[in-house]
């Protein structure tokens, strides 16, 4: 017999699934901001958590908890929005989980079962973020974190961070393929897989690091091409976003979204992390690339493109965003997804147009403050100007 419980928290549940989204009223011009997140750990299905058995679960117990929900891979098919979200048991384990919606912006549901990944790596641990591309080979890739525990190393903590692949047509059958090697990096997170051939080859967005923290000597977002999707291996990295001093990327930085195509590049939505007294702040910044040349950066707009406001600014790990998905839809809107704090998911919408505006026209950080002064001032003398001319 089903326990009485889980039809009132079934109910409860319900109305935040029905629950709409609003604008909020944040203005930058740039995106629009959201009231609610879009997936929380209470959108996880009860059958996930609970025993429904009076019999097995007397005091309607939640038994395998949900800790959070958060970094989704993002992905639109016949008109439906989908996110494949990282979902935290309160084991600290995350597996992934498709969550579809008809509009993008509420009414996320879960499929009844989580993603089922072929246990293909026995080291491994832990498996994170994934992001989704559309390739032009005809598959979705899924790049994600695949994380184990360093044996060498006799810090309880140490781990190996690598990039894992799978693919798919449907979001349902997942074929695991080997997890990338970069000859030159020991350890890589935040792995993107571009939608696109170049040169004839698969190219991979990198993150090159030293250890499973510190990116060390990584200098920020590489690129690198490979033959065999089904074993990748990159040799040489090229660093397209470096980090810089002074600058949100100055303690690292990492590829988010996939990038997507504007009218004049790629367009890129990152996170760039610094150091303050009260930890890491992770933050969103955006950058485009060539069509021709996907090395080559030909927008760079100086500071942040997207912060964590109010609530956003407490979590598990609080004071920070990260996107690993976004949607741009042939009509020139853009979905973006980034959680908040590593403890929920949020949408902020915008176009193409405003996008490639922002990229374009922000002017790029002069990295002095004499510098941005003087930035600001111009700025200034050509408003007020303005609004005299307009008494
Ligand atoms: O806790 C913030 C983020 O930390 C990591 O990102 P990075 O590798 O850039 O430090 C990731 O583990 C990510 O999942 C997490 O949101």
């Amino acid at each position: 017999m089903i326990h009485k419980q889980y039809y009132v928290e079934l109910e409860k549940q319900e109305k935040l699934l029905r629950r709409k989204n609003e604008k909020t009223d944040f203005y930058n011009g740039i995106y629009t901001r959201y009231k609610n997140p879009v997936l929380t750990r209470e959108h996880a299905p009860l059958h996930w958590r609970y025993d429904l058995n009076e019999e097995t679960n007397p005091y309607f117990m939640e038994r395998l908890g949900i800790n959070a929900v958060m970094n989704s891979g993002a992905i639109e098919l016949d008109g439906k929005y989908y996110l494949v979200a990282r979902v935290e048991g309160n084991d600290r384990k995350s597996f992934f989980a498709v969550a579809e919606s008809e509009n993008g912006i509420d009414g996320f549901r879960f499929w009844d079962y989580p993603v089922v990944l072929p246990d293909t790596c026995e080291e491994e641990t832990n498996v994170y973020d994934m992001r989704l591309t559309k390739h032009e080979d005809g598959w979705i890739y899924g790049v994600f974190c695949s994380e184990s525990k360093d044996k060498e190393n006799p810090d309880l903590s140490a781990a190996v961070a690598e990039a894992g692949i799978v693919r798919t047509k449907d979001l349902k059958t997942w074929e695991r393929l080997d997890n990338l090697k970069t000859l030159r990096s020991p350890q890589q997170r935040n792995v993107v897989l571009h939608p696109e051939f170049v040169n004839g080859k698969y190219a991979f967005y990198t993150r090159p690091m030293d250890g499973f923290i510190e990116t060390g000597s990584g200098g920020g977002i590489g690129f690198g091409l490979c033959d065999d999707i089904e074993h990748a291996v990159i040799d040489e990295e090229t660093i397209i976003s470096r980090r810089v001093y002074h600058t949100l990327t100055e303690a690292k930085n990492g590829a988010g979204a996939v990038p997507f195509k504007g009218k004049k590049g790629w367009i890129h939505i990152a996170h760039g992390v610094r150091n303050t007294a009260a930890g890491l702040r992770y933050v969103l910044y955006a950058f485009a690339t060539d069509f021709e040349e996907p090395t080559k950066v030909i927008a760079e707009p100086s500071g942040v493109f997207l912060v964590p406001l109010g609530r956003e600014r407490v979590g598990d790990v609080s004071n920070v965003v990260f996107t690993n998905g976004a949607i741009a839809k042939e009509n020139g809107e853009v979905y973006i997804y980034y959680a908040s704090s590593d403890t929920r998911m949020h949408v902020a919408t915008t176009t193409i147009d405003q996008l490639e505006d922002y990229l374009f026209h922000t002017p790029k950080d002069p990295l002095r403050s004499p510098d941005c002064v003087k930035q600001r001032c111009e700025l200034i003398n050509r408003n007020l100007e303005l609004l005299k001319q307009d008494k």
